[in-house]
């Protein structure tokens, strides 16, 4: 495969991008190589600068579950650019956009818009803090809430896959209020919440984990947490800035029918452009500025090119036709790739939700990030460079995971189970 061009593109962005990325998850760092860079995407599909075509379970980490360059979003953008791209003034979009998450989602019942999952996080702790005006919070290891400080504890994606102890330039006073139980350990967080009495502000969670590959939730756990929040006088929040529109078309707390009291959203809400949410019940929202006391700012916030590129992609999730092809697609690839993984001799552990996926290379279980932690990443790493050698992008790390669009369809679905084919053969055979 001819990368020269990327090739040269790197050598020169290392110059001038701190590791020659803008995002650590984008580096290659597990799977060896160099990121390749892309000249477009177009539907299932990216092309890179090489003119080299993939199938692309990537797609921006989440976001385009209609695919690359979707003509209709592509369209709606262009008519909102030409209207003018930000205000600075509150716009019809924003409401439109509320309405439609809210329809999806009943328990947001009012929602902030913000221009990344790590705004949205770090603001749903801010006012789990502001309404509870206690101190702690409980995270999971392995999950990933973005990079705000308070939230560089264990965290999976990025962080974990470069084996990072955590982040240097993180205060201990700033995570001193963080604590950490494994997930799927409803005991563990009944011990936390048993040491500090009355000063646990919220949980938050991945209701599914997707930022140690995918993780589901054992039975009763996501409910489990709900009681204990509940009797302990904190929040439940469900992080649902990746499985938000992708596990269920009304996200994790629809398919496993818990009720957060914030939800945080981002990815597919913005169709591609730069967005993220946090919402919940009327009551906790209302704490935020201006309506309350708690104060949370942004520029850009609610744009009308996020609102509309959210807005395009989620009126076509509407039609549940779209979601039933998708989980059947899902299932088709998933399946393919155990069975060539069977047929190789190689153990993998898989697991899949929605439009979401993950191949282990593991021969146990994987519950949480200490059984995900065991996986071999060298198989992972060789099994990556196989798939992209036979046309097939994978996200460059064990610990993430595969998504689906509405444009991987039948002949995508051929390629990518050749690729796999020939990819568990070569590790089978040492290759
Ligand atoms: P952003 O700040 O990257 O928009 O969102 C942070 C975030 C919050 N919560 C969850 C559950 C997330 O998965 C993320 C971001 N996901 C990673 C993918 N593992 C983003 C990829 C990247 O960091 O480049």
């Amino acid at each position: 495969m001819k990368i020269q061009n990327s090739v040269k593109l790197f050598a020169k962005a290392q110059t001038l991008l701190p590791g020659g990325v803008d995002s650590p998850a984008r580096a290659f760092k597990a799977v060896g190589g160099q990121p390749l860079f892309i000249e477009r995407g177009e539907g299932a599909y990216l092309v890179d600068v090489d003119g080299n075509r993939y199938v692309d379970y990537v797609l921006s980490f989440g976001p385009l579950i209609r695919g690359h360059a979707h003509p209709e979003v592509v369209a709606a953008l262009a008519q909102a650019a030409a209207r003018g791209t930000s205000f600075g003034a509150p716009s019809p979009l924003e409401v439109e956009l509320a309405e439609l998450v809210r329809e999806f989602m009943p328990n947001v019942e009012m929602i902030r818009f913000v221009n990344s999952g790590t705004e949205a996080t770090m603001s749903a702790l801010r006012l789990a803090r502001a309404y509870t005006g206690r101190p702690k919070i409980v995270k999971f290891s392995g999950h990933y809430h973005g990079h705000a400080d308070m939230l560089l504890v264990q965290a999976g994606s990025g962080v974990a896959t470069l084996g990072l102890p955590d982040s240097p330039g993180v205060p201990k006073a700033t995570v001193a209020d963080t604590l950490v139980a494994p997930y799927n350990d409803l005991a563990a967080v009944q011990q936390l919440f048993e040491a500090h009495r009355n000063q646990v502000a919220a949980v938050i969670v991945e209701p599914v984990a997707g930022n140690m590959g995918v993780v589901l939730p054992q039975p009763g756990f996501l409910e489990g947490l709900r009681q204990l929040t509940a009797a302990g006088g904190a929040l439940l929040i469900f992080d649902e800035v990746m499985t938000g529109f992708r596990v269920h078309w009304g996200g994790a707390q629809a398919l496993y029918n818990v009720r957060p009291d914030i939800t945080t959203l981002g990815k597919v809400i913005g169709g591609g452009l730069p967005v993220g949410a946090y919402g919940g019940r009327r009551e906790v929202m209302e704490m935020v500025a201006p309506a309350g006391p708690m104060y949370q700012a942004g520029t850009l916030s609610g744009n009308p090119l996020a609102m509309t590129g959210g807005i395009a992609t989620l009126k076509a999730l509407r039609d549940e036709g779209v979601w039933s092809q998708l989980a059947e697609t899902t299932a088709t690839i998933a399946e393919g790739i155990g069975r060539a993984a069977r047929s190789a001799g190689v153990p993998v552990f898989q697991t899949r939700m929605g439009t979401m996926f993950c191949t282990f290379f593991t021969d146990h279980p994987v519950r949480d990030w200490a059984t995900a932690s065991r996986s071999d990443t060298a198989r992972f790493a060789h099994f990556f460079s196989v798939m992209l050698e036979n046309g097939v992008y994978l996200p460059p790390s064990q610990f993430e995971a595969c998504f689906l669009s509405t444009a991987h369809g039948p002949r995508e679905i051929e390629l990518t189970l050749a690729a796999a084919e020939k990819a568990l053969h070569s590790i089978a055979s040492g290759l």
